[in-house]
């Protein structure tokens, strides 16, 4: 980045409250806005971490945006919307909400409607911007408006099956829509499949690129440009020589415009500025540079595509404390090396994830039993499903909640078929900084009830090890669930242990309370107990519930017939969850045993600093536990309260 003593003054970014103050800029004063821009970027992500690389690349994309059409009357969705906040800056959300981006009271790291009139549309998942905003135009062209929706998408959104499925209805929808293709070759690691090398083609294509200079030419013979561009377009059409009738995009009834030079401000006005008056849906190849502005991040995409914080100088990432255990996701990614390495039936597929879910380091040790599908969740619960049908055991890492979206290939082509198929969903419970749509709280909820479902989470990193080893040794489909970030710093034992499916682990006798923890509320539950313990002299036991279906019934049973509390402790809602599985278990067995459920409420949990705000703010921290425990023993045993006093 340039030093910013030597930008010239004024400033322009702290000047812009929204919109209308973008479009005031003279044109050449673009180039200090977009520089300010990306040294606000940096300085912000390197503090709280954040989508660095995807931002970055779309400064003068979204500058150029704002200032040919009119947000918000226009309405813009962006795919992911992990690439929203130049767009943020520009509509009214910069100075110091900018600054506490994704951290709490700050700027969420995606876009919601409930944040600004100029998001029409929210996100945090990928693939969504094109069937929505297909439905924002149809809507409009049904209520007779004339605003314009532009749906912005990178180009892995188009290996998401969503897509494809809005791209098939275009043109059967509505006459009038913008697709902005950000092209920058990059999913969060390297883009994989055919349509990403169809599109590599086409934007090195020399024909392509001729369609490019179409613009600038028509730019140049019609002074009177935009105005005439509606008849111009007509005209061509009929005589069917302006668009090359072969991209795919044409071939779905799109006019394809591009590629184009997605750093080059008066290229993107032109061409925005020519699809505004198209007639007919049109998409606009844009191409960008992931990480622009930044050499670290050009130098390493994946890393920068997300970065924890770091050095805004030398772009390293902040070192975690020495001692620190490592992360689970390495934890399972090695493990399933060694596994793989010794069975080569085991096949690990990830939908575009491979760091985050650890899966590359099978991906660098065993490369042949490696995939990666792309943003395809679906697909790679459904190929997991038919490797399985031929003897193979696949392993498919997706995050909790990135699950929710192969919901039906869990349950109609795995479950329902008893496949053995492992599902490894990392990000389970908090995923503090990016908010609602990453918390991974609903997955038992929705496995709970599935037939042939093996549902289970580690206390620790060396349980995980055990968990997937056992895994891979069911008849059908088993769901390991544990959270992001790292283990407790166990060892993990040379040879992993078969553990017994629906048997839970006590770790603690005690005779007043019982304390039944599922995975990382394990340790919570332990140290509640000693404090229960040494500060009220109770007797107060844990268990580490490690299944949640099948739930250790005889052990929950005996415990209930003679421990007058039970209290479940989770990471993730009430609704549907463990201590669910728990009540449920207890009421077919009639068995009147008093339980304190602990867990998130039935609420939509908002992005936060960390996990420890985000719990205080629900009543959830461990002095919070601690209160409502003691009030529901003391509840249930008033003498007991005075004789204590
Ligand atoms: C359903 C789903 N799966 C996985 C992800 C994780 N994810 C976030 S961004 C991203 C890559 C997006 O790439 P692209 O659309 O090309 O945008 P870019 O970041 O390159 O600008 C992925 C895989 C997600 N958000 N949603």
């Amino acid at each position: 980045m340039n030093d910013s003593a030597s930008l010239p003054s004024p400033r322009l970014l702290a000047a812009i409250r929204g919109p209308a103050d973008v479009k005031a800029l003279a044109p050449e004063q673009l180039p200090q806005l977009a520089q300010e821009i990306r040294e606000e970027l940096v300085a912000v992500t390197a503090k709280n971490g954040g989508h660095i690389g995807p931002n970055l690349g779309v400064v003068e994309l979204t500058v150029a945006l704002h200032r040919v059409f009119d947000s918000p009357e226009d309405q813009f969705v962006f795919d992911v919307a992990h690439q929203g906040y130049v767009h943020k800056l520009l509509t009214g959300r910069g100075g110091d909400f900018f600054r506490k981006l994704r951290q709490s009271g700050g700027a969420s790291g995606f876009l919601y409607r409930s944040e600004s009139a100029h998001d029409p549309f929210g996100a945090g998942h990928a693939g969504t911007a094109l069937s929505a905003a297909l439905g924002m135009a149809t809507a409009r062209d049904l209520n007779g408006t004339d605003e314009h929706v532009v749906a912005v998408c990178g180009d892995a959104a188009f290996t998401c099956g969503v897509t494809l499925e809005a791209l098939n209805n275009v043109v059967s929808s509505t006459k009038r829509l913008i697709v902005i293709l950000n092209d920058n070759e990059w999913s969060i690691a390297k883009n994989v499949g055919a349509i990403s090398s169809y599109l590599n083609r086409i934007s090195t294509s020399r024909t392509y690129n001729k369609l490019h200079h179409d613009v600038e030419a028509f730019f140049k013979s019609f002074p009177a440009g935009v105005e005439m561009n509606r008849v111009y377009t007509k005209w061509k059409r009929e005589t069917k020589d302006f668009f090359v009738e072969s991209s795919l995009f044409e071939k779905f009834g799109l006019r394809y415009l591009g590629p184009v030079d997605g750093h080059d401000f008066d290229a993107l006005r032109k061409n925005l500025e020519f699809a505004k008056h198209c007639d007919v849906p049109v998409l606009v190849h844009v191409l960008t540079k992931k990480g622009k502005g930044l050499e670290a991040a050009i130098a390493h995409p994946e890393k920068f595509h997300g970065a924890s914080p770091f050095d805004p100088e030398t772009g390293e990432s902040k070192k975690a404390a020495p001692g620190t255990p490592p992360n689970l996701q390495d934890v399972f990614g090695q493990a399933l090396t060694r596994f793989a390495r010794a069975n080569p039936k085991i096949i690990g597929i990830t939908g575009a994830m491979p760091s985050g879910t650890g899966l590359s380091h099978l991906a660098a040790g065993v490369p042949k039993q490696f995939f990666d599908v792309g943003i395809a969740e679906e697909h790679a619960v459904l190929f997991a499903a038919g490797l399985a049908t031929k003897g193979f055991r696949p392993v498919c890492a997706i995050y909790s909640t990135f699950l929710q979206r192969a919901y039906d290939q869990v349950i109609h082509d795995v479950a329902l078929q008893n496949l053995p198929v492992t599902f490894c969903m990392d990000r389970a419970g908090l995923s503090p900084n990016d908010g609602p749509t990453h918390h991974g709280l609903f997955d038992l909820a929705y496995l709970r009830c599935v037939p042939n479902a093996t549902v289970m989470q580690p206390k620790d990193e060396d349980e995980l090890v055990d968990m997937l080893h056992t895994s891979l040794q069911l008849p059908g489909p088993g769901f390991i669930r544990y959270p992001r970030g790292a283990g407790t710093g166990v060892p993990i034992k040379e040879q992993p242990a078969t553990l017994a499916v629906g048997h839970a682990e006590v770790l603690r006798e005690g005779s007043n309370i019982m304390i039944w923890a599922l995975g990382a509320m394990v340790q919570d539950a332990l140290k509640l107990a000693e404090r229960l313990s040494t500060e009220e002299h109770l007797s107060v036991g844990v268990v580490n519930a490690r299944f949640v279906k099948p739930l250790d019934r005889a052990l929950l049973l005996s415990h209930a017939a003679c421990i007058p509390l039970l209290v479940t402790m989770e990471d993730h809602v009430l609704a549907g969850g463990f201590g669910s599985a728990v009540i449920e278990a207890l009421q077919d067995a009639e068995c009147p045993a008093a339980v304190e459920r602990v867990g998130w409420p039935d609420k939509f949990v908002e992005h936060g600093s960390n996990v420890e705000t985000l719990r205080a703010a629900y009543g959830l921290s461990p002095d919070d536990i601690h209160r409502r425990v003691l009030a529901r023993w003391r509840n249930l045993h008033p003498q007991q309260v005075s004789a204590d006093v």
